[in-house]
């Protein structure tokens, strides 16, 4: 089942996400929605609070190539365990900022620890895209959206963007 995506600002969107003890049958209901959600989008990844669930979880699929099988990867609890010291610059978007894109410096190489659909622990590095995305991803569960690495002025008038489009779509 598609689950309707917040757009910012919203509260639930800045907040820290609570850690997953147990993977009930909920949980897992809720990645394969996610999974859904996020194709459809479409995009590459989302993250709970997108979804007004203040858990730690993610999934993304940063396939791009036409043609190349997709890998969906849904983490529970993921973390960066180690990240190389050269950094990448990415012009990043977020389905809660819609039209929105802007450039990031982040860490080029992270290695994510995280807790899979199986309930198995997992560690991986990633690069590229990949690791772009769980990055961004990982900060949606930390309450950090990409546009808190703008300078304050390009952010507040991003956010004024977001609220004009929440109005007229609450109009609609
Ligand atoms: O977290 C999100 O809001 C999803 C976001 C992930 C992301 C994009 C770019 C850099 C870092 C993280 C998106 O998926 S935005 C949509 C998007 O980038 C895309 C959509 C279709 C094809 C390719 C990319
Ligand atoms: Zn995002």
């Amino acid at each position: 089942m598609k689950r309707p995506i917040l757009i910012h600002p919203d509260p639930r969107l800045k907040k820290i996400c609570e850690p997953v003890a147990d993977l009930s049958d909920d949980l897992c209901a809720l990645a394969d929605d996610m999974l859904e959600t996020m194709y459809d989008a479409p995009g590459i990844g989302l993250a709970a609070p997108q979804v007004g669930v203040l858990s730690r979880l993610i999934v993304l699929d940063c396939v791009k190539e036409e043609g190349e099988a997709p890998r969906p990867l849904v983490m529970f609890n993921p973390e960066v365990t180690a990240q190389s010291d050269e950094t990448s610059v990415y012009e990043e978007g977020c389905l809660s900022i819609p039209e929105q894109f802007a450039d990031v410096t982040r860490p080029t190489e992270v290695e994510v620890a995280w807790i899979d659909q199986d309930g198995k622990a997992r560690k991986e590095g990633f690069g590229g895209l990949w690791a772009t995305c769980v990055q961004h991803e990982i900060d949606h569960l930390n309450g950090k959206l990409f546009i808190d690495y703008l300078k304050p002025l390009r952010r507040q008038m991003i956010t004024r963007k977001m609220q004009k489009l929440k109005r007229e779509r609450a109009r609609a």
